[in-house]
């Protein structure tokens, strides 16, 4: 069997010193992808629908990566001071993306802000900042490395999250400030942080797909559940 290809969403960026914009993509996502034996290839935003279809026609699966905090207009709210600037040319990409490859049941493994805008593109809406709406003890945006393990979660038995990490509790990193606030009609929490913040999703008719809000790329070379979750999903594609 070919090796399954994982489509990586990027981010953009205006280009230092011209007029130009960059997408760009940590590489910790490849690497994982690599690493669990899958073929990483990095999606470029388009505003042609034609090219996105094709897009998704020649990947397996798409990986949801982290990047900035989704405009609030697409869940019908104004932002609030501390939310962060927008990714425009993402947003609007991104948001066709994903209804696209869940009307496709292509696999989707959300990370981050890809379970925020899966949440968001289902209809659920979003805090815009976790220590003015919900403050708490637990400490979301971690100040140490991104590959530290901060909080520890809780996952729900039964979930596709605890098949494929294999456990019901693991400390991870922790690398947010906005999170799931009203969940998406049809999804189910798969994972609470203790303060009760909302760290993972999943929609039982749809088994493809899989959403955390920790970052399991960075984890993965040094965390065997974190590497269990890519292998999972590079199995299910
Ligand atoms: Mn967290």
């Amino acid at each position: 069997m070919r090796r399954r290809i994982v489509g990586i969403t990027a981010s953009t960026e205006a280009s230092k010193g011209h007029s130009g914009t960059k997408i760009v993509s940590n590489l910790a996502y490849a690497r994982a992808v690599e690493l669990a034996g899958g073929v990483p290839f990095i999606i470029p935003v388009t505003e042609s629908i034609e090219q996105m279809r094709r897009l998704l026609d020649s990947i397996d699966g798409l990986l949801l990566s982290g990047g900035a905090d989704v405009a609030p207009r697409y869940y019908g709210s104004e932002p609030v001071a501390e939310c962060g600037a927008p990714d425009e040319l993402r947003d609007s990409f991104e948001t066709l993306l994903v209804k696209t490859a869940i009307q496709s049941e292509i696999p989707i493994l959300a990370i981050c802000r890809g379970m925020q805008l899966l949440n968001v593109v289902a209809g659920g809406t979003l805090y815009q900042d976790l220590p003015t709406e919900r403050p708490s003890n637990t400490q979301h945006r971690q100040q140490g490395e991104r590959n530290q393990p901060t909080h520890p979660i809780m996952i729900k038995e039964g979930s596709l999250l605890e098949a494929a990490v294999g456990v019901v509790e693991m400390k991870v990193n922790s690398l947010h400030h906005q999170a799931v606030r009203d969940l998406a009609p049809g999804y189910v929490v798969t994972a609470t942080a203790t303060d009760g913040v909302i760290e993972g999703m999943e929609h039982p008719d749809r088994p493809g797909v899989i959403a955390v809000q920790f970052h399991p790329e960075e984890l993965a070379p040094q965390d065997p559940h974190s590497r269990r979750l890519f292998s999972t999903f590079i199995s299910i594609i």
